[in-house]
């Protein structure tokens, strides 16, 4: 097992990520393999339940209603519709199955009782189940737990310094305080955030700074690479060179020992080399399915077809979860 540290320094921080790339490699897979079993990899599944027409100006996204990106509006799905996925989803090999709504926050009206009877459902299908619904509070966190909500996605996106370049209409301490809510609750907080924003190298160290020293390590660190839509004001942005991409998986890696990284939007642009090397620096989570919410992803069989080569295989639901009562249960028995 691995130190684990809140008070990364951004000079301590660049000094990792600014390592030649093959030794920072080494050096997160030694982390990586101390921590985890090596080769194997969370699947999620995405399903965006409530899609486009967002009041927000998120600068990436395709979904925000100011933005002509020719996303199709759809209200919330049904959750007959949804079960349906999620059946799809545990077939195809996938361990927790997320649903995301483009709203800026919950609002505590029928469409969120619907969103816990789904939570409800996909529960029962010994899934862990997962949301993105925006801005939460306490006492809404507080219902989906209750309702066996497992994690809850809401990203830092990139550093505070450069958060109001890319969205004006939520601040960065809002963002921190729904994580808050979400950690109060008693749900595994999933956060993470963008690479290719225009964002500069200092950034990209000021987000996994952030991340980090929270009073605990997110369970889950999704580190997405932009997905250019044309309409939205980022779609001309230069693309991310692919070392940047390894070094930030690496260096959450070696910063957060005990997460999972995942290899989120952006892999249908990276070769099976490419992800090789992401899941050899420490990514070992994925989304899987030919779509993420609203742009291509690679399908299951593609994937299926990596995993193979690779020498990789799927982690099962609650893995975590077993793991720690386990190890209380050694912790409890007498010698
Ligand atoms: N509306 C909710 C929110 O903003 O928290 C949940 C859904 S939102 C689409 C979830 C995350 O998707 C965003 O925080 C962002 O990190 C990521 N995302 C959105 N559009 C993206 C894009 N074009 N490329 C990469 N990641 C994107
Ligand atoms: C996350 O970090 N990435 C996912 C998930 N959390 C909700 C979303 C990626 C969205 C990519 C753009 C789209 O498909 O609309
Ligand atoms: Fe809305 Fe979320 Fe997209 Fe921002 S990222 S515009 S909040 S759906």
């Amino acid at each position: 097992m691995s130190e684990i540290r809140h008070n990364w320094t951004k000079q301590e921080i660049k000094a990792v990520y600014g390592q030649p790339l093959l030794p920072l490699v080494l050096q997160a897979a030694n982390v990586h393999s101390k921590n985890h079993v090596f080769g194997e990899v969370q699947i999620s599944s995405l399903l965006s339940i409530k899609t486009g027409g967002c009041s927000e100006d998120c600068a990436y996204c395709p979904q925000a209603a100011r933005y002509n990106t020719g996303v199709q509006v759809q209200s919330l799905m049904k959750t007959s519709e949804v079960v349906s996925a999620a059946v799809a989803a545990k077939a195809g090999g996938a361990s927790r199955f997320c649903m995301g709504a483009a709203w800026r926050e919950v609002r505590d009206n029928s469409d969120f009782d619907r969103v816990i009877e789904m939570v409800k459902a996909v529960n029962e299908m010994d899934m862990e189940v997962c949301c993105t619904l925006g801005m939460i509070n306490e006492h809404q966190a507080a219902r989906l737990a209750e309702a066996g909500l497992y994690a809850y996605n809401h990203n830092v996106d990139t550093s505070e310094e450069h958060y109001s370049e890319v969205i004006t209409t939520r601040t960065y301490d809002d963002r921190l305080n729904t994580l808050s809510n979400v950690r109060k609750a008693g749900i595994s907080v999933c956060s993470g955030g963008i690479i290719g924003l225009g964002e500069k190298e200092e950034d990209r160290i000021g987000m996994l700074m952030t991340l980090a020293n929270l009073p605990q390590h997110p369970e889950s660190v999704p580190i997405n690479t932009l997905v250019p839509v044309a309409g939205t004001p980022l779609s001309e942005n230069d693309k991310v060179p692919f070392d940047e991409l390894v070094r930030m998986i690496a260096t959450a890696r070696i910063m957060m020992p005990q997460s999972a990284v995942r290899l989120s939007a952006g892999r249908l642009a990276l070769s099976v080399a490419e992800q090789a090397m992401c899941f050899m620096a420490g990514a070992n989570s994925i989304f899987a399915g030919d779509k993420l919410l609203t742009t291509p992803n690679p399908g299951f069989s593609s994937d299926m077809e990596m995993f193979k080569l690779l020498g990789l295989t799927p982690k099962a639901a609650f893995a975590d979860v077993k793991e720690k009562s386990e190890q209380n249960v050694m912790e409890h028995e007498p010698a």
